[in-house]
């Protein structure tokens, strides 16, 4: 969680950014052979030798034109930031808010106090000047923050993002990073949250994991997400909502027959050779696990869910659904409680459970005892249900990595009516 000292830290890198562009723009001015020494690496055209003078003017230019374009939503950025903390605060942070306040002041009075200026410099300090206004403004309503608001966290890392976006048009060798992993090299210490991820000509943005995920440190990009215990979230296109006992879940549309539903992810030009990620799903009626005794992966192959990736379809992860826990005399139960033994491509990459305890099903959404948690494991479902590391699921393919897009789909053998394994959360992340 974001603290009191982190958001100074923060911000203080904002402003001190800005002040090294304002100071290169003015020794630009003041000593037209002087040398820009920006040490965030704003140096591009301006290498100057004994005899050389540095190319400002390409230099300036260039920041104009990677001010425009790489922030074409600043102030919609600035006001929302404002807005945010503006709803939420409540405390005080008086030490910083006068610190801060001078600086962009004192910053303010020095781009005023020099109007000799080119009319790209002018231009130039204009967007730098209005950035400037809106620090000020950021930091007016930040002066009433209290330390504990959740709502620190969101504007902390607003203000992040912003950082990482300026750094990055400071230096014109890098583009914007394509990975949360790139974030995590280029700034070790860089939080958890949201980051802007650029993939060549689009940029987006993209939850960053920069902690442990299974068993694998920093950098995790999510490529996959859904929460539906999140009201304001819809099933994907083409899934059919489930709303019973206080949970929502997205499974298969009616049908009298077997079927797969699929969404897929793409990679957004990520390269990754580690996949970690998770599923909560659902038992409705009697899902049979590997008893459809189905060898194909592009088939229902699994009742339940199946995490592939790319085209022609590579097994990722299969997550079974068994009628019920326990009981050897059945073959469609959890394949290590005696049932079918999935294909030969799932191998061991799989995990199995049964959300109904009793020793017969019905038609129900069975909400109790939630897929693939590792919770309520009873009886023979044990070992494949309580398993190292669940609920994360882990694919390591060492030196290979690929861009392929992830595909989820929810399979059964049987119509709607009979089975049904809907899925209430998921998220996947990637890796090199
Ligand atoms: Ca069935
Ligand atoms: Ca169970
Ligand atoms: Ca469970």
């Amino acid at each position: 969680m974001w603290n009191k000292k982190i958001i100074h830290t923060v911000l203080l890198s904002l402003i001190v950014i800005l002040l090294v562009v304002i100071l290169c723009l003015l020794l630009a001015q003041m000593f037209t052979s002087g040398t820009c020494t920006c040490t965030t690496g704003a140096t591009t055209g301006a290498t100057a030798g004994s005899n050389e003078y540095p190319n400002f003017t390409q230099w300036a230019n260039d920041i104009v034109s990677k001010v425009n374009q790489s922030l074409p939503d600043f102030n919609e950025w600035a006001n929302g930031v404002v807005s945010k903390v503006n709803s939420n605060v409540t405390g005080s942070l008086p030490d910083f808010d006068e610190w801060a306040n001078g600086v962009s002041q004192n910053t303010l009075q020095l781009l005023q106090d020099n109007t000799n200026f080119t009319e790209l410099d002018k231009q130039i300090l204009q967007t730098t000047r209005d950035s400037a206004q809106k620090l000020i403004n950021i930091v007016n309503t930040l002066s009433n923050l209290q330390d504990t608001s959740t709502s620190t966290a969101g504007v902390a890392d607003d203000t992040f993002l912003y950082i990482i976006h300026l750094l990055l048009l400071q230096n014109s060798s890098l583009g914007l990073s394509t990975s949360c992993e790139h974030i995590k090299m280029l700034f070790p210490a860089s939080p958890s949250g949201y980051y802007i991820l650029g993939n060549g000509s689009a940029t987006y943005t993209a939850y960053c994991n920069m902690g442990t995920l299974c068993g694998s440190g920093g950098g995790w990009t999510r490529l996959v997400y859904l929460d539906m215990s999140d009201a304001t979230q819809n099933c994907p296109s083409g899934f059919r909502l489930y709303q019973s006992g206080g949970v929502r879940a997205c499974g298969r549309p009616v049908t009298n027959s077997s079927s797969c539903v699929s969404i897929q992810f793409p990679s957004n030009g990520i390269s990754y050779s580690q996949i970690c990620g998770r599923v909560t799903g659902y038992q409705y009626g009697s899902p049979d696990a590997a008893a459809g005794f189905v060898n194909n992966i592009n088939s229902y192959y699994v009742e339940g869910v199946s995490i592939t990736r790319g085209s022609p379809r590579q097994h990722v992860w299969s997550l079974y659904a068994a009628f019920i826990s326990g009981n050897s005399n059945y073959i469609n139960i959890c394949p290590c409680a005696g049932g079918a033994s999935p294909p030969s491509f799932v191998g061991n990459n799989y995990f199995c459970e049964s959300g109904n305890q009793a020793s017969t099903w019905t038609n129900i959404l069975y909400t109790s005892d939630p897929l693939w948690d590792g919770q309520g494991c009873t009886g023979l479902e044990s070992s494949c249900c309580n398993v190292p590391g669940i609920p994360w699921f882990h694919r390591d393919y060492g030196s290979t990595t690929t861009t392929d897009y992830i595909e989820l789909r929810v399979c059964g053998s049987e119509g709607t009516a009979n089975e049904d394994i809907p899925v209430s959360y998921y998220e996947i992340y990637v890796k090199q």
